[in-house]
């Protein structure tokens, strides 16, 4: 998928130094951590935030490091996602899942620290005023929390009969929209209600069109299953329009994160 390579370095080498190799008594936390942090993710949730400031007029500079805390959030996910209690599987971006390179207790530590790091990264970054980081601290622990990605999560592993939709909003929608209103609360622009819209969508395409991908693997009821491949793609296509719909009266160019919104819905990984 197309991505906008220095944001992306830029993210690689923040991410690194936000969870460094050290010799400290819990340096084999910290290995852990990074296996997978560094394992060669997309990285679309932190170049969302990048981009989202950058189009909103704020300083791409200070969207850094609350960029990272998404990301380490999106990490934790995925390790515990891959625990054997969870959906047990043994490989994560064409490698061994963390559980299976390192002790299992090792995975389920890692996972939290990545958690607690997020928000230490957010409430100590010098970049931000307090009030900037309240509100990004309200917002990814909402959207990380019940009524967001953990929330999905519960509602999937219950096989609740909710709409498949809101599932799909909740688990990956959240945080692909908290991503978009970072960069609305470090711009500062007053349409924050529009961003947030356009990342709600967009999360929703992102994991429709996961679904697609995924369409061999997915035994459960999945978006595919209920409206067939091209239905699914034609859905995640609307959602797109809908997305774009919502920023195009924000102040600025928007030509980069509608770019960006667009290789989500057209990925082919
Ligand atoms: C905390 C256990 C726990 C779960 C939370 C997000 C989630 C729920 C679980 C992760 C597993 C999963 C397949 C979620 C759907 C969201 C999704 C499409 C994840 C993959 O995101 P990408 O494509 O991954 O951005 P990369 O590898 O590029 O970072």
């Amino acid at each position: 998928m197309p991505v906008k390579t220095s944001f992306k370095e830029l993210i690689e080498k923040e991410l690194s130094r936000l969870v460094p190799e050290t010799n400290e008594p819990w340096g084999s936390l910290h290995q852990a951590a990074r296996y997978s942090l560094l394992s060669g993710g997309k990285r679309i949730r932190p170049i969302l935030t990048l981009t989202a400031t950058e189009c909103f007029g704020g300083d791409v500079s200070q969207a850094l490091a609350p960029a990272c805390a998404l990301e380490c959030i999106h990490t934790y996910s995925l390790i515990h996602d891959d625990l054997p209690a969870m959906d047990n599987d043994d490989f994560r971006r064409g490698k061994p899942s963390l559980h299976k390179a390192f002790p299992e207790g090792h995975a389920i530590l890692a996972g939290d620290y990545l958690l607690t790091r997020a928000f230490e990264i957010l409430s100590t970054s010098q970049d931000l005023a307090p009030e900037q980081k309240i509100a990004l601290i309200q917002i990814l622990s909402k959207d990380a929390g019940s009524k967001g990605m953990i929330g999905g999560q519960i509602l999937d592993i219950e096989g609740h009969k909710s709409s498949i939709e809101l599932v799909h909003s909740l688990k990956t929608g959240a945080l692909i929209a908290a991503s978009v209103e970072f960069g609305a609360i470090i711009a500062g622009i007053s349409k924050k209600s529009q961003a947030r819209a356009f990342g709600e969508k967009i999360g929703l395409a992102f994991q429709i069109i996961d679904d697609v991908l995924d369409a061999d693997e997915v035994e459960k009821t999945s978006v595919v299953t209920l409206l067939g491949i091209d239905g699914a793609k034609q859905r995640a296509h609307d959602l797109l329009d809908e997305a774009i719909a919502h920023i195009e009266s924000i102040d600025g160019d928007m030509t980069p994160l509608t770019r960006l919104a667009k290789s989500c819905v057209m990925r082919t990984s």
